[in-house]
């Protein structure tokens, strides 16, 4: 049987997992009062004998979110090498969140909804770090 039972699974936090495609560390970069943007980390983990790809995330937290590049430029997809983890960090790749809809503060958790290729999708709680 084909791996299509993906679903929608939330374990913990900061570990949410979908057969071969794991999600780990995912946080907020608390960002001052005034801003309405927001980069989101996470580890991901590709742990199936085939690559992935990253296709798209959405959240209810901000109006719009995308994948960025460490300078910012937008990113159509992210490619998961098989096993291999693909970090969103600090000063590299990160996930924007333009539009943030109320002010974040250290603590608080926001939902992501992560899209794969085949349809499939992840959901993730970041937690608020206040990173100074
Ligand atoms: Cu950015």
């Amino acid at each position: 049987m084909k791996r299509m039972l993906w679903g929608c699974l939330l374990l913990m936090p900061w570990l949410a997992e979908a057969a071969d495609l794991e999600v780990a560390n995912a946080r907020v970069r608390m960002p001052p009062p005034v801003s309405e943007t927001a980069a989101v980390y996470m580890d991901i983990r590709n742990a199936d004998v085939q690559a992935h790809r990253l296709t798209g995330v959405t959240t209810d937290a901000a109006a719009m979110a995308m994948f960025h590049g460490r300078d910012m430029q937008a990113l159509h997809d992210i490619r998961l090498v098989p096993g291999e983890h693909y970090a969103f960090a600090p000063g590299g790749a990160h996930i924007m969140l333009m539009g943030l809809k109320r002010v974040l503060h250290a603590g608080d958790r926001i939902r992501l909804s992560l899209q794969f290729d085949g349809d499939r999708q992840l959901q993730v709680q970041a937690i608020v770090r206040d990173m100074r």
